[in-house]
């Protein structure tokens, strides 16, 4: 049988190529003494490549694939061969899934956790022969009309069971498999109108499943990271995990800080009202730095149109925040990104990935050269100087009216600095 990508030839390093190729992801160039490929760690996700059929609020799919409509096993098997012929096509290290993308819907729990351990043997298979291995393995609790009204958050707790059910076969697979990390995005936990919602009772329920899931990774002795995925809002009106800053909230109250992190998507953070770079500095200074989904919106729409990344500048500030904590270590670059509707092709979605891959490439060797060339944290540091002498260290350990007395005696009169924004904005795009 011939495969959907058969008549694409594995992407080189090639910088002259005019046809598919890296022109800038050298996979194997080390950068801050490691190979880009271990820096970057970049990821398929399984649900838009291979199941989104290119419809819309307003029209029906316009892909063809060999394997839609997916809902026989032997289908869903056929998917899985093309999406890992894709993944050598692009020689991309991970991919990421949930239970709903990889498996038709059976008719019961039982039904549904056998058909997924079904297909985890056909990828643990995979995963042997090719080396693609599994960033994160989540559930997907917003599809099914049974969860319309939420999931650990729903009203009804046969529904908060169902998901009980559903997360414990999704981490037991994503364990089988050797996940790096678990992803839970709070799809429906949400609501539409206060009028019919008990909100605190919904957190507590969300507080506690989230416990649960902690208790049951140490249980099983999964080693990966537990991660939270905030989104403002789509599809409910007010989502819970809004942003990097709500979620430690959440965390803290329920004590779980230490436990879970975040998977920050750029095009959530700016469906918040916040840049990507924020996000992410917000959660490397909180502790909570986990992994992230690189993929844009459009800017006018106000849509979570999950687009591949093709904005360098942009991209180089968000991966200078991560080198900055330290790396991405146990997370990775997936790309939650999906096609045009138009772009109806095998190679349209070689082209999007190969191309984002490319922009990831510069836009961190972009940010590995500022680092090391201390050019932006220098002046940071200039900045802040005042607070490295003696005095202003001990103010911290004083109180009020201590400082409130010297300030007085000494007579004070601070006299304002430049913030040198357009010159450290200079310095940026010299980089990218
Ligand atoms: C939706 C989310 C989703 C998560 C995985 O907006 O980005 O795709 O990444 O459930
Ligand atoms: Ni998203
Ligand atoms: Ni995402």
């Amino acid at each position: 049988m011939t495969g959907y990508f058969s008549d694409i030839a594995p992407l080189r390093f090639d910088p002259e190529s005019d046809g598919l190729a890296f022109r800038h992801y050298d996979a194997d160039r080390i950068v801050m003494g490691k190979p880009l490929k271990d820096h970057l760690r970049f990821a398929v996700a399984y649900w838009h490549s291979f199941v989104w059929d290119g419809s819309d609020p307003f029209g029906g799919g316009t892909f063809d694939r060999p394997w839609f409509p997916a809902d026989s096993m032997e289908l869903a098997k056929q998917r899985a061969d093309n999406a890992f012929d894709m993944f050598q096509v692009l020689g991309a290290p991970y991919f990421c899934f949930h239970d709903h993308d990889v498996r038709p819907e059976g008719d019961s729990l039982t039904e549904n956790h056998r058909r997924l351990n079904e297909i985890a043997d056909v990828f643990e298979h995979k995963m042997e022969d090719t080396g693609v291995g599994l960033l994160w393995g989540t559930a997907n609790l917003f599809t099914h009309r049974r969860f319309m009204s939420g999931a650990a958050t729903n009203p009804d707790p046969d529904v908060f069971a169902w998901c009980a059910s559903t997360v414990r076969a999704c981490m037991d697979v994503t364990h089988r498999l050797n996940g790096e990390n678990y992803v839970l995005w709070g799809g429906r936990e949400g609501y539409e109108t206060l009028l019919n919602t008990d909100l605190g009772q919904e957190l507590d329920h969300m507080g506690r499943f989230l416990s649960m899931v902690v208790e049951y990774k140490h249980k099983i002795g999964f080693k990966g990271q537990i991660l939270i995925e905030p989104k403002p809002q789509e599809p409910s009106k007010h989502q819970y995990d809004y942003d990097v800053a709500t979620v430690y909230g959440f965390l803290k109250r329920f004590g779980l800080e230490n436990e879970v992190r975040v998977n920050i998507e750029q095009g959530h953070a700016i469906l918040a009202g916040h840049s990507f770079e924020h996000e992410i500095a917000l959660a490397q200074t909180l502790g909570i730095f986990g992994s992230i989904d690189m993929n844009r919106n459009d800017y006018q729409s106000g849509w979570d149109t999950d687009q591949f990344p093709n904005n360098v500048p942009e991209v180089a500030l968000a991966y200078y925040e991560i080198l900055k904590g330290g790396g991405l270590t146990q997370g990775g670059t997936n790309f939650d990104a999906k096609l045009r509707r138009q772009s109806l092709d095998a190679d349209d979605l070689i082209a999007g990935h190969a191309g984002a891959m490319d922009v990831c490439a510069r836009g961190f060797e972009a940010a590995a050269k500022m680092l090391a060339d201390d050019a932006l944290e220098q002046p940071r540091r200039e900045r802040y100087a005042g607070w490295t002498n003696d005095a202003a260290q001990q103010m911290l350990k004083s109180d009020l009216a201590s400082i409130a007395e010297r300030a007085e005696a000494d007579d004070l009169n601070p006299q304002p600095k430049s913030g040198r924004q357009e010159k450290l904005e200079n310095i940026v795009n010299r980089y990218v």
